[in-house]
């Protein structure tokens, strides 16, 4: 059975692990691993443990950069360690990331953690069990969390 790993964070201000979760188990039948830590930067080696010791097909990555430099800088280094993680192990991990200067306030800011984190697991869905519906939605403009914004034409 195919094995989803989970890592996500405490310092997030929304449950976009529990968000995903949700989606996953309406979506698939997915064993669930679950790991959770204190911010974005513990998060590579937590999804390298959930593939080595857990031994996950994938992992989603989920994560709340905050809205100062210092969060920013963070973001981009935990996002490289996530990218070094894939490399390593040779096996995706969907980084679900939302800056909390995305969203104007708490509320539309929950509103997006939770729109992200189901978009990208039913990503998760597709890349596991149907790859081809992937393929059928190449360059036509897919966000996750707001609108799409479409293919654009000549
Ligand atoms: O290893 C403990 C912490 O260093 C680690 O959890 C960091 O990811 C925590 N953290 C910061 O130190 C920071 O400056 C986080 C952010 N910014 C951030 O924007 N988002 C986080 N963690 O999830
Ligand atoms: O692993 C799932 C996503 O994190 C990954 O697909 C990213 O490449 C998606 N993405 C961003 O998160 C982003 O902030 C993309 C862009 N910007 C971008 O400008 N172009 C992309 N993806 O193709
Ligand atoms: O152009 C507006 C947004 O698309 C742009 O700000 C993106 O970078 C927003 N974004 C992130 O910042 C991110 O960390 C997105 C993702 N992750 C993502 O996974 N999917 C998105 N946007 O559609």
């Amino acid at each position: 059975m195919v094995k989803i790993g989970i890592a996500d964070t405490t310092f997030a201000r929304f449950d976009m692990g529990k968000a995903a979760i949700d989606e996953l188990k309406r979506n698939c039948s997915a064993q669930i691993v679950r790991y959770t830590v204190p911010g974005i930067k513990d998060l590579p080696v937590a999804c390298k443990k959930l593939f080595d010791e857990q031994h996950c097909d994938i992992v989603m990555a989920l994560g709340m950069p905050g809205s100062k430099p210092v969060d920013k800088t963070c973001a981009h280094e935990a996002s490289m360690g996530i990218i070094i993680c894939q490399l390593m192990t040779g096996r995706h991990i969907i980084e679900v990331f939302v800056h909390e200067d995305e969203a104007p306030d708490a509320r539309e800011l929950a509103a997006l953690m939770e729109k992200r984190a189901r978009e990208h697991a039913l990503n998760v869905v597709k890349l596991m069990f149907k790859p081809k519906i992937l393929e059928k939605e190449a360059g036509t403009g897919q966000r996750q969390g707001y609108e799409d914004v479409g293919p654009a034409r000549i």
